[in-house]
């Protein structure tokens, strides 16, 4: 009696499982007729979308992301371990020569840079085996954000027929971030940069070119050369809740901060300074004033939690 129902569920999910994949198929070939339409090669989209594969892991792994369910300091002690602070250093030190350069051009520091090379993939490690283009049309199929991957999807299309890297080597991670920066495509058309004199900018194998293009993403969303990210605070007296986001019309000046009663965490005056911030309050009773820089990374990756991680790990490479 157990086994026959067993087998009748089993029988009910694999039908369920090629019901999918027929709607994927269709889908898929959908895709291709969109794709023509927007004048793509019928070579690229032949190359694109042969062997497009349908990955359910990259659909749970969208609707499961951990990051809500962990507290600020929870996260931080996950994401940057000793070992991690250790090797951000040794990084740091050992391309200091190639850094320079780069750092000069585009006025972001090398601290940052590398930082966000060991929070996006490890320093290269993990840069995501997923088949970008099968990633993204899963992630467009899904449907929740189908115009935003769809998107990505055209501009991962323009990548291959540019011919800066085969579909084979395209490889990211599930929701189509690519190579040692993370890129998705669209950022790739946009800021991907070489920074060893090639002609190439390889994001998924060269350092250098890694270095570049997240310094010339961040200089283009307006890194201030010379700017902290911001700083904890605390806050003296109650302030109302709309005063409180990253919204543009929420930034002012930090003496008006310091006259609403913002301190330093040990209640000393903040310091004088000329510069425009935000009040954000992370988690309830936890306050930082945050700059432009803040706001740049956020542009990256708008997670606070991953903001965090970079300026946290920049900050540990510096001492
Ligand atoms: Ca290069």
């Amino acid at each position: 009696m157990k086994k026959g129902v067993l087998s009748l569920l089993i029988a009910a999910m694999s039908m369920g499982a090629s019901a999918q994949d027929a709607s994927f198929d269709d889908y898929v070939v959908k895709m291709q007729t969109l794709a023509r339409e927007k004048g793509y090669s019928e070579e690229t989209i032949a190359n694109a979308f042969s062997n497009v594969e349908l990955y359910e892991s990259a659909i749970s792994s969208d609707r499961n992301q951990p990051e809500r369910r962990l507290t600020l300091d929870e996260y931080l002690a996950r994401a940057l371990p000793q070992w991690k602070v250790n090797q951000a250093r040794s990084l740091y030190n050992k391309y200091y020569d190639v850094l320079q350069p780069i750092s000069e051009e585009y006025g972001v520091p090398g601290e940052i840079i590398i930082a966000l090379w060991g929070v996006e993939s490890n320093f290269g490690k993990f840069t995501g085996n997923y088949d970008v283009i099968s990633a993204l049309t899963t992630m467009s199929y899904e449907g929740r954000r189908e115009e935003f991957f769809q998107n990505q999807l055209w501009d991962a299309l323009t990548i291959l027929e540019r011919g800066d890297i085969t579909r084979g080597e395209m490889k990211g991670s599930w929701a189509g971030a690519m190579g040692q920066s993370q890129f998705m495509p669209s950022s790739y058309l946009a800021y991907a940069a070489d920074g060893d004199g090639d002609g190439k900018a390889d994001i998924w194998n060269n350092p250098a070119d890694v270095f570049a293009s997240a310094a010339k993403y961040l200089s283009t969303v307006g890194w201030r050369e010379g700017y902290r990210w911001g700083r904890r605070v605390a806050v003296s007296q109650p302030l109302g809740e709309e005063l409180i986001g990253i919204q543009k019309e929420l930034q002012q000046p930090l003496q008006a901060w310091a006259d609403l009663g913002v301190t330093m965490p040990n209640g000393t005056d903040l310091p004088v300074a000329d510069i425009p911030a935000w009040l954000i309050e992370p988690e309830p009773g936890r306050f930082y004033l945050i700059y432009e820089n803040y706001q740049t990374l956020l542009d990256w990756n708008r997670s606070h939690h991953f903001v965090f991680s970079v300026v946290g790990l920049a900050e540990r490479i510096r001492r």
